[in-house]
């Protein structure tokens, strides 16, 4: 018998309770950090240990599942059939180190290619924003109400701050014309804000583990979510991701068409 959207978030949320207790046990040992691409791109033993873990859990779970994850503890997907699971298990590792607070652990599940569910926790603050489209979205057991259709004079963008600074996708533009901007290092905390109705957007290049658990949580709340020419994510490789209110999309696709958008290069040292 296969399980429910909410059969599956229940057991999802224990899994992320017990996530959170190793996390900060591990705190409280030395981190043993590692540079992957260079010394902003981390790996340390606590994102290993929690992907492994949540690989066990989902192989136990759904055994037929695919698993995209970050640190390589998971199948080379090459096809969004049949049911596909998100990992990353630390997203924003420099923060996690560096600040110890700030940073996310999520997951997704999409059904051919449709979201069904999502997780992002804010691992310090012990909140997590979960749902999908058959469920609606939660923070923790309350139900989130959607954010409202502002524009950007209205709401503050969320954006990278190294793309912002190298003049990638049109970020100063969409910047200047919003009320603020704000940079927060993490993916999964940007998209919280954005879920929260704190900020209209958020724009960056991202991972597929990156954006999988808030494209869905977005979709699911109506919000407006693309690649900065306007079209659906692929969701096996790097998009330059833009998610927003779709009063601000339509305003930040007319600024991409003005400044050529341009495209987010894959050299950049974050
Ligand atoms: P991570 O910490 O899980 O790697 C800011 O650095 C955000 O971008 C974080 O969410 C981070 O996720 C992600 N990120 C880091 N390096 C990246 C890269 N080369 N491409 C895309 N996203 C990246
Ligand atoms: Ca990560």
């Amino acid at each position: 018998m296969s399980l429910t959207p909410k059969q599956i978030d229940e057991q999802v949320l224990d899994w992320l309770a017990e996530a959170r207790t190793r996390i900060v046990a591990d705190m409280q040992m030395p981190l043993q950090v590692n540079e992957k691409t260079n010394a902003r791109d981390l790996v340390t033993n606590v994102d290993r240990e929690i992907e492994q873990y949540y690989v066990q859990q989902i192989h136990t779970l759904m055994p037929e599942a695919q698993i995209i994850s970050e640190e390589g503890y998971g199948d080379h997907v090459s096809s969004m059939m049949g049911d596909v699971w998100y990992i990353d298990p630390i997203d924003g590792t420099l923060n996690f180190v560096e600040q110890r607070a700030e940073f996310a652990t999520m997951l997704a599940l999409y059904h051919d290619g449709e979201p069904v569910c999502a997780w992002i926790m804010d691992v310090m603050q012990n909140d997590i924003i979960h749902g999908g489209p058959a469920l609606g979205v939660f923070k923790n057991n309350a139900s989130l109400p959607v954010p409202m259709n502002k524009v950007l004079a209205d709401g503050l963008m969320v954006v990278s701050g190294a793309r912002l600074i190298a003049n990638q996708m049109g970020l100063p533009q969409v910047s200047q014309q919003a009320l603020g901007f704000r940079v927060y290092g993490s993916a999964g905390i940007s998209f919280m804000h954005v879920l929260e109705g704190r900020a209209i957007g958020y724009m960056s290049k991202m991972k597929p583990w990156d954006f999988a658990p808030g494209a869905a949580l977005a979709k699911s709340f109506g919000l407006m979510i693309s690649d900065i020419d306007g079209e659906p994510l692929n969701m096996l490789l790097s998009n330059s991701v833009v998610v927003s209110t779709p009063n601000a999309h339509e305003q930040i696709m007319r600024i991409e068409k003005q400044t050529n958008g341009v495209e987010a290069g894959t050299d950049i040292r974050l």
